[in-house]
């Protein structure tokens, strides 16, 4: 009975002994692990970059552009978060990194309305804020110091103008052309500016018929229901104009399930908005007409305009990415090997 006791006894006093080491040392760990966080954001500029989500093949490479530019070698102490495409998750984040008093904030608006309170406090905290690829609605645009992205409304006009040349071509310029358009999240800029710029054209054309335009997400999954839903609606579809690739895969998809062709030869023309590599070497075999490139690599822009931010040197207020359009004519395998995203 002794020895029990004497040995509950020494197992108490173990335990007791490992909770006050832990409480001793254990919260010097943490601090510890401040303090290096802190010694690592000490000399270096700190960059809080709120990204939108991961729903394609652009965003992926917009992402890695901004992490290979904000390196630690780079002079950069890099804070990232992925919002899954939730405007109340980007401000969150933008609120957290005002808490942790980062130096800059970068973020790619999901939306453009909705950002007036939160830009309005990093402003009162003194944090500077760089638009990324998206931008945003304000009245005041001091609210934001410069927007890195796309001219989004030329991407439009340009996958209309093409469409103009390419009917031309073909002597279609009378008959009927029934269009249907599978568009990007609801009240982005990209989707706003491409529908706006792809209208401008179209309404120079009373026999281009915009059937229906409708919202699948910027993803493969939600372009392939949608283009299920077109195809069933609509027994007649000369041409799909896509806003981004991932909606593209997934509308090829759909047709061909259909029993229906695609492309150069096919029946229905495709007409896609960001040019990456997989959805260039569809152009090259002549299943995608054309693509609209959109620039993901924006991170070395970013570099540049914070750069200059810190040299005290005055920047614009937008800054357009170089971007091109690709048809079988000009996707040759220079441009396929040298493709980075
Ligand atoms: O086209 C699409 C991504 O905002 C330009 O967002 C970007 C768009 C791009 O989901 O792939």
């Amino acid at each position: 009975m002794f020895l029990k006791r004497a040995y509950g006894i020494v197992i108490i006093g173990i335990l007791l002994a490992l909770v006050l080491m832990f409480m001793m040392f254990g919260s010097g760990l943490f601090t510890e692990m401040e303090e290096t966080t802190q010694v690592e954001r000490e000399n270096r500029i700190v960059v809080g970059v709120s990204q939108l989500g991961s729903e394609s093949g652009f965003r992926t490479a917009n992402t890695e552009s901004v992490q290979n530019a904000f390196t630690q070698q780079n002079g950069y102490f890099l804070i990232y978060n992925n919002a899954r495409q939730r405007q109340e998750n980007q401000l969150k984040a933008i609120r957290s990194f005002i808490s942790q008093r980062v130096d800059y904030i970068i973020f790619s608006p999901v939306v453009e309305t909705g950002w007036e309170t939160v830009l309005q406090e990093a402003k009162e905290a003194g944090v500077p804020v760089i638009l990324m690829d998206r931008s945003v609605d304000v009245e005041d645009e001091s609210l934001y110091v410069t927007c890195v992205g796309s001219n989004f409304v030329e991407e439009g006009e340009k996958a209309g103008h093409w469409l103009e040349k390419e009917l031309q071509k073909q002597g279609h310029t009378q008959e009927p052309v029934n269009i249907v358009v599978l568009a990007g999240t609801e009240g982005s800029s990209s989707q706003i500016g491409r529908t706006e710029g792809f209208d401008a054209v179209a309404g120079g054309h009373d026999n281009w018929n915009i059937l229906e335009q409708k919202c699948a997400e910027f993803t493969s999954t939600r372009g392939k229901e949608v283009m299920r839903g077109f195809l069933r609606k609509y027994p007649e579809i000369d041409v799909v104009v896509s806003q981004n690739d991932d909606m593209t895969f997934g509308a090829i998809e759909a047709i061909r399930e259909s029993g229906r062709t695609v492309g150069v030869d096919g029946d229905i023309m495709i007409i896609s908005f960001d040019a990456v590599e997989s959805a260039l070497e569809m152009v090259a075999e002549g299943t995608i007409n054309v693509d609209i490139e959109c620039n993901p690599n924006q991170g070395e822009y970013l570099l540049q305009v914070i750069d200059m931010l810190e040299a005290g040197e005055p920047v614009e207020k937008q800054y357009y990415v170089e971007e091109d359009v690709f048809t079988m004519e000009n996707v040759t395998k220079e441009v396929l090997d040298e493709r980075s995203y």
